[in-house]
């Protein structure tokens, strides 16, 4: 009788702080032995020459999320989970969000709906607060945040969404009291919407006017009045999808102010530009999210914070609108406007292949590094940790076995997801997950997917646990 279920033999494996040679079994779903040699397992893979790594922990993406409008997300949470495990992903943080006048219960159990029967792979929620009431954060957040959803995402900008100054702070005192972590999208609403109408008066609506329209100030002066509003209730943040120069430069004033004030980035910051809204026709709205992608000086800037500590986390900010698609970026109103096109671009499967290979390949981080963002650091963050994230004895055995010198041309047929199209299209890379373990399980091997919709559990968070980068101070 073997002794493990499963032995994944003579592979490097890396964690966020060691990269070390090891034969790793597997019984229950879970890593119970790393050494040297292993006795044998019922099933085995030869990982000779092969990275292991933790499975991704993707802690910022969108999945079947009501959007309030005629626009519909591609991606449920079977396409979506499918499309990440396929890139090396294990884990799915997508957003449980409450609509103005909904109570945030109900928001939470229609999202589970949504992923029940459906996720191939572990899934927690974050929430989206927009209506911050006295019920909402005298009750419901509490007892949402004793459940096991520690962690939610608030507003500066979208009309639907955003809260005025008064109400972050409610929440951030909420957040305090309850240690739980709020994450903040930063960009200033009034300087956004003067220059939207501004823009749209003289006839400029074509996409690449949404970045016009949100430039740098704009969020620039969000991050410090985000990180002045955190200061002043002395409680953590999180600043999510930061794009560029100006915004890091606030985040590094801040720490250096001995604050804790963490930073997200996504790919599109990394491999986009303002300049790729200007694409011929209409194909500037592929690359529509918000923030948008900015120029060459802001992914240099964001590639230092990278490899400097400046970032924790790098997540996709997966927001899936098919192209041609009356439901997707050409809702009818989006002729009339830049600001309607429905904001995101698709990423959950892209994310960790373009990093790996422009990051660990071509030598701005180490591998180490690479885990830490992919992975670990989101996993304490949330609170996922140790379950998630690494590879220790105990842990759920949720890895992807890399083959680092596989070279690939991103193309959309290629991928997974629901949507018509990938920004990343032609991208040469070098480094893919060749195979995907979820809890021990084999859901992507050697170009197919394997995994039955469903089996995705879902998963209660820990209180966040706080994580430093190089140069920050003990908080
Ligand atoms: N911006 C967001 O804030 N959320 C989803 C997609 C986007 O571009
Ligand atoms: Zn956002
Ligand atoms: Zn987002």
């Amino acid at each position: 009788m073997p002794e493990f279920d499963l032995v994944i033999r003579g592979g490097t494996a890396a964690t966020a702080v060691d990269v070390f040679r090891t034969d790793i079994g597997v019984r229950d779903g879970r890593v119970v032995a790393l050494a040297d040699g292993l006795s044998s397992g019922r099933h085995e893979i030869d990982a000779r020459d092969l990275l292991v790594l933790p499975g991704g922990v993707d802690a910022h993406c969108h999945l079947d999320q009501p959007t309030g409008d005629e626009s519909v997300m591609a991606d449920d949470f079977e396409s979506g989970t499918r499309s990440a495990a396929c890139g090396g992903t294990t884990t799915l943080m997508p957003f449980a969000a409450q609509m103005k006048g909904q109570s945030l219960r109900e928001a939470v159990a229609d999202y589970h709906r949504r992923a029940e029967g459906k996720a191939v792979l572990d899934y927690a929620f974050h929430l989206i607060v927009s209506d911050p009431t006295p019920q909402v954060l005298g009750q419901e957040l509490p007892a949402l945040i004793r459940d096991g959803y520690t962690s939610f995402k608030i507003y500066m900008t979208y009309d639907a969404l955003k809260l005025n100054d008064r109400q972050i702070l409610d929440v951030l005192a909420l957040a305090r009291r309850e240690r739980a972590l709020v994450m903040i999208h930063a960009e200033n609403a009034d300087c956004i919407g003067w220059l939207t109408e501004k823009l749209e008066r003289s006839g400029d609506i074509a996409p690449r006017f949404h970045a016009t329209a949100r430039p740098q100030v704009a969020e620039r002066e969000a991050t410090h009045r985000a990180i002045a509003l955190a200061e002043l209730v002395d409680t953590p943040i999180l600043i999510v999808h930061v794009s560029g120069r100006e915004a890091i430069e606030q985040i590094r004033w801040a720490r250096s102010r001995g604050l804790r004030v963490y930073a997200e980035t996504c790919p599109q910051y990394l491999f986009l530009t303002a300049d790729d809204l200007a694409a011929p026709g209409f194909h500037g709205a592929k690359c529509v999210c918000s923030p948008p992608p900015r120029d060459r000086a802001s992914q240099a800037a964001v590639w230092d914070g990278l490899r400097d500590g400046l970032f924790q986390v790098f997540s996709s900010d997966h927001a899936p609108f098919r192209y041609d698609d009356p439901k997707g970026k050409k809702v009818p109103k989006a002729a009339a406007s830049f600001a309607c096109i429905p904001n995101g671009i698709p990423g959950l499967e892209t994310r960790l292949p373009l990093l790996f290979s422009a990051g660990v390949n071509d030598g701005r981080i180490d591998l180490c590094q690479f885990v830490a963002l992919a992975a670990t650091n989101a996993a304490k963050m949330y609170g996922l940790y140790p379950r998630k994230g690494s590879i220790a004895i105990g842990a759920d055995a949720d890895l992807a076995i890399w083959d680092p010198n596989r070279e690939i041309t991103i193309a959309n047929d290629l991928l997974h997801h629901n949507v018509d199209y990938t920004p990343y299209e032609g991208a040469r890379v070098r480094g893919w997950p060749v195979t995907t373990l979820s809890r021990g399980e084999v859901v992507w091997a050697d170009g197919a997917f394997s995994a039955a919709p469903g089996r995705g559990r879902f998963l209660r968070c820990d209180h966040p646990q706080s994580v430093r980068g190089p140069g920050e101070r003990q908080a």
